[in-house]
């Protein structure tokens, strides 16, 4: 052992403890669909492909998931992204007069 050895101070006898480093990693956010009755298909379609870059059938099969079972995810995204998503697709349906819902959630 060192002369200087900060974790086994020999004069005091005091053993301390590194402090561990408190970073933690950015938390992800789930950009959610909610169903409803009213809007079309389609226009659900619509806002997979052109807000979350999702080609034809899998945004028909994302749509068709949210349609039978109430919810799906249209994608993963940091804090700042996902309100920015949930924000901008929240407008365009209301912009269309369509009541589709848009949410998200802590992944
Ligand atoms: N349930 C709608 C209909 O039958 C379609 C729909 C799917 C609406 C997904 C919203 O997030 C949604 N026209």
């Amino acid at each position: 052992m060192s002369d200087f050895d900060p974790l086994h101070d020999n004069q005091s006898g005091l053993v301390l403890q590194e402090a561990k480093p408190k970073l933690k990693k950015p938390p992800f956010y789930k950009v959610i669909l909610l169903n409803d009755d009213f809007t079309p298909m389609d226009f659900v379609v619509e806002i997979l492909m052109e807000f979350f870059g999702m080609p034809h059938e899998k945004a028909t099969h994302v749509m068709l998931q949210v349609h039978m079972q109430g919810v799906g995810v249209c994608g993963t995204y940091s804090k700042d992204v996902a309100e920015t998503k949930v924000y901008l697709v929240n407008e365009y349906s209301r912009a269309h007069q369509h009541p589709l819902m848009c949410t998200m959630e802590e992944a």
